[in-house]
């Protein structure tokens, strides 16, 4: 079931979670993926749940026109895995936190992928860098957005440069 889609354009990335208990982590990933204009799609779907649902996603995702998948999973984070064991596009994982072991289990479950079915995995719970990946990606051949990201990244550096002033003044006054 594709629960939401935010595009004028076609979808490029499709984000699928193993439940609608990891939309608070992913709700970052939805923003930034919104505030570099790039369209998405989301779905709930289990990689143990609803097992031929996750893989008919996968199957598809190349014919309807998307460019990424990120997959965002908690605990026994097979969902990542199972996805990008049903496509050629590339699938990020999410690593979600929770459960006894606070999202260390999902990072193994969603990194460790045996030869031949890579998964992008970004940091626990790294869900905005998921946007920002799935974008630098798809920017390989959209200039457009490759610009955007360059600009992103110039307000990195100068939020960077207004701390290191702030510290700067801060110990000058000690
Ligand atoms: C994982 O189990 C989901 O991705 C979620 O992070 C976790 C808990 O799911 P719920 O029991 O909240 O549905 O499959």
């Amino acid at each position: 079931m594709i629960l939401l889609r935010k595009a004028d354009s076609m979808a490029k990335v499709l984000v699928v979670m193993g439940s609608d208990s990891d939309f608070p982590v992913m709700e970052k990933c939805f923003k930034m993926l919104a505030a570099f204009g790039v369209s998405y799609d989301a779905a709930v779907a289990s990689a143990h749940r609803t097992p031929e649902r996750a893989a008919e996603l996968a199957r598809e995702a190349e014919g309807k026109g998307y460019d990424v998948i990120i997959a965002a999973a908690g605990l026994a984070a097979h969902l990542a895995g199972v996805l990008a064991s049903n496509t050629v596009l590339p699938v990020i994982g999410v690593p979600c936190k929770g459960g006894a072991l606070n999202g260390v289990d999902a990072l193994y479950a969603t990194v460790q992928m045996p030869t031949g079915i890579p998964v992008a995995t970004v940091a626990i719970d790294g869900a905005a860098n998921a946007a920002i990946l799935a974008c630098q990606m798809i920017a390989i051949r959209d200039g457009e957005l490759r610009a955007k990201l360059a600009d992103y990244k110039e307000e990195l550096k100068s939020s960077v440069d207004a701390k290191n002033a702030a510290l700067q003044e801060k110990i000058a006054n000690i």
